[in-house]
């Protein structure tokens, strides 16, 4: 293999080398530490990557797919212990345990860093560290931001170049802003280590703007730009810097008069997130001219605007998404966007070598993700929470919006969760206020995408629990001081595309046909659709919502827009419960 392991040279005077001379100083301390036989600067080239994926090719990392139906696309097969992300092993160490809040794991910094680099020491050897230059965000866009990761990891390098702006591109960014002081990068430091589920540890030190990752090679654990950065610390980062890092999809609704309202949705991990970015409307109303744009699927960064508005921006290049449940009915645009050039990571293999899970088709397939001849007694051929990892650019319902250096303006936030029972189909936020309790009061079945029990009803506010890198009281705050004289906020809504009937089935449903919801959430913005005023919110009745060619009964209507009054005081009395865990930080008006 050619790797080219040149050290990056300031390219102009001798005050743009500050950066690049803090990050030389840094890779060489880290050199120090963890002895890689090799150093590789990662430029982001076509080359390099074509050299990294044969040379993963040759160990085994990566196990190329049928050519002539998935040209370009690869299998990697995980350690079966590293499979999602590990929430009990993932810290924010602050200073004050307290700025961490009751929803992070905490430890003291220098006890976290004491830790891990006594697991860091050595870890290289024989290994090459690679030095990943990375901008979330387009790369000349004032919202963007970028970091730098080092990892002994290849399929992290190839991951990362699909989800980031990686490359001589973000260096000279991050040079530039180092001479013009303009902003400093996050350092996100990654080792497989020893895949042991017992040395494994996710550390965020906001206040250094540093990550530590060890033990793992799963996307939310070690792709440090993703989840860690991008959530984590931009959050922390937004809170001093008066903006919002959040854990939603952003999606561009045309509607038939040519003009588009851009939707910013928080669901957590596994929750349609994806499915919703690339819904295709119904037939009926692709006729009348409404189209729907995906800008991103998983992150949100938004800032006022000089209008009041909030401007967002996706600050990922690529997607991550969960394979099992894509098909051609759920997503047919995530699966035109995966025919080529996507890595897989633990799905199920056909006998012709392409990528099979669970509610893909009905052929059955010959390996499981384990590289097992398949068997259904051994359970899924693919894990539940196997991957695709594929540009953004590939996808057919792409924004050209979504590289604008200024965002998107936001029209409306959607809140949602997996809720067999209570929660409607879909209500409105009474003002900003009321937006942010209702965000903060979220709920959701736990999903594959975390280690631990599936399927359990938890408080996940605004989707934020796994990701929020502060004290969520100091967080409710943060969104709630947006709402200021000259502030042109969006409106608020919470859905709900999982509710379930007394036979267990889901009641909505779902996939394209949630546009039938989006249209009313439009129209709402637009002024022209109506509501019920009700005890949790402005509802619409069955005759506000286009119903037109769906099979629903009486019956199921009323389970899907009605509200239960005795049920609400209950989940209210239940989040009451919850807040008193952040005491005095939680802010007067989430109180009672
Ligand atoms: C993800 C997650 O991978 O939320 O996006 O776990
Ligand atoms: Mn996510």
């Amino acid at each position: 293999m050619q790797l080219n392991a040149a050290r990056p040279l300031p390219t102009s005077n001798t005050a743009s080398a500050t950066s690049l001379a803090e990050l030389q100083a840094w890779v060489d301390d880290v050199a120090r530490l963890t002895q890689p036989d090799r150093i590789h600067w990662c430029d982001g080239s076509d080359a390099e990557n074509k050299a990294l994926l044969a040379s993963m090719e040759s160990d085994g990392t990566l196990i190329a797919l049928n050519p002539e139906t998935h040209p370009n696309c690869w299998l990697h097969r995980s350690d079966p212990d590293d499979v999602a992300r590990v929430e009990h092993l993932t810290f924010v160490c602050t200073r004050e345990r307290d700025d961490a809040g009751p929803n992070n794991h905490w430890m003291d910094p220098a006890e976290a860093h004491s830790r891990m680099d006594g697991l860091f020491e050595g870890c290289m050897r024989g290994r090459t560290m690679y030095v990943i230059p990375y901008c979330m965000g387009p790369i000349e866009s004032p919202l963007a931001r970028c970091g730098v990761e080092i990892t002994d990891s290849p399929y992290v390098v190839a991951n990362m170049r699909i989800m980031t702006r990686m490359g001589a591109a973000a260096l000279r960014r991050i040079e530039r802003e180092g001479s013009e002081r303009t902003g400093t990068f996050v350092r996100g430091l990654h080792s497989l280590g020893e895949l042991d589920p017992n040395r494994r540890f996710i550390m965020h030190f906001p206040e250094e703007l540093t990550i530590k990752s060890y033990g793992s090679g799963y996307g939310g654990n070690a792709l440090l730009g993703k989840k860690c950065h991008a959530l984590r610390l931009a959050s922390w980062q937004a809170r001093q810097e008066g903006w919002l890092a959040e854990h939603m999809l952003i999606v561009g609704i045309e509607n038939p008069q040519g003009e588009t309202h851009y939707v910013a949705a928080a669901f957590p991990s596994a929750c349609g997130k994806t499915n919703l970015a690339m819904l295709i409307p119904p037939a009926r109303y692709r006729e009348a001219g409404w189209k729907v744009w995906t800008v991103g699927d998983d992150i949100c960064w938004m800032r006022p605007g000089a209008d009041g508005r909030l401007w967002a921006i996706n600050p990922e290049a690529g997607f991550f998404g969960v394979a099992p449940g894509t098909s051609a009915k759920s997503n047919p645009n995530a699966l035109a966007t995966i025919q080529h050039d996507t890595i897989f990571t633990n799905v199920g293999l056909t006998d012709d070598g392409q990528p099979w899970w669970e509610g893909l088709d009905d052929r059955v397939p010959a390996f499981d993700w384990k590289g097992r001849p398949y068997d259904p007694a051994n359970g899924p051929a693919a894990h539940p929470n196997a991957r695709f990892t594929v540009s953004a650019a590939q996808c057919p319902s792409y924004s050209e919006r979504a590289e604008d250096p200024q965002g998107v303006p936001i029209s409306a936030i959607v809140f949602g969760g997996r809720r067999a029972s209570l929660v409607p189909l879909v209500f409105e936020a009474r003002d900003w206020t009321h937006g942010v309790q209702v965000g903060a009061a979220m709920a959701s079945e736990t999903t594959a995408a975390a280690t631990g029990q599936v399927g359990v009803v938890r408080r996940d506010p605004m989707a934020m629990k796994p990701f929020c890198g502060y004290n969520f009281g100091d967080y409710f705050a943060h969104w709630l001081s947006f709402d200021t004289a000259d502030a042109k906020l969006p409106k608020v809504f919470h859905v709900n595309w999982f509710r379930k009937g007394d036979d267990g089935k889901f009641v909505w449903p779902g996939f394209g046909e949630n546009m039938r919801v989006l249209e009313w959430i439009i129209g709402r913005v637009d002024g022209k659709a109506d509501a019920v005023e009700t005890p949790i919110g402005l509802l619409p009745d069955a005759s506000m919502l286009d119903l037109d060619g769906l099979d629903l009964s009486a019956d199921a209507l009323r389970t899907l827009l009605a509200v239960d009054e005795a049920g609400w005081a209950a989940e209210h009395a239940d989040v009451q419960a919850q807040y008193a865990a952040y005491g005095d930080r939680l802010p007067e008006p989430l109180r009672g």
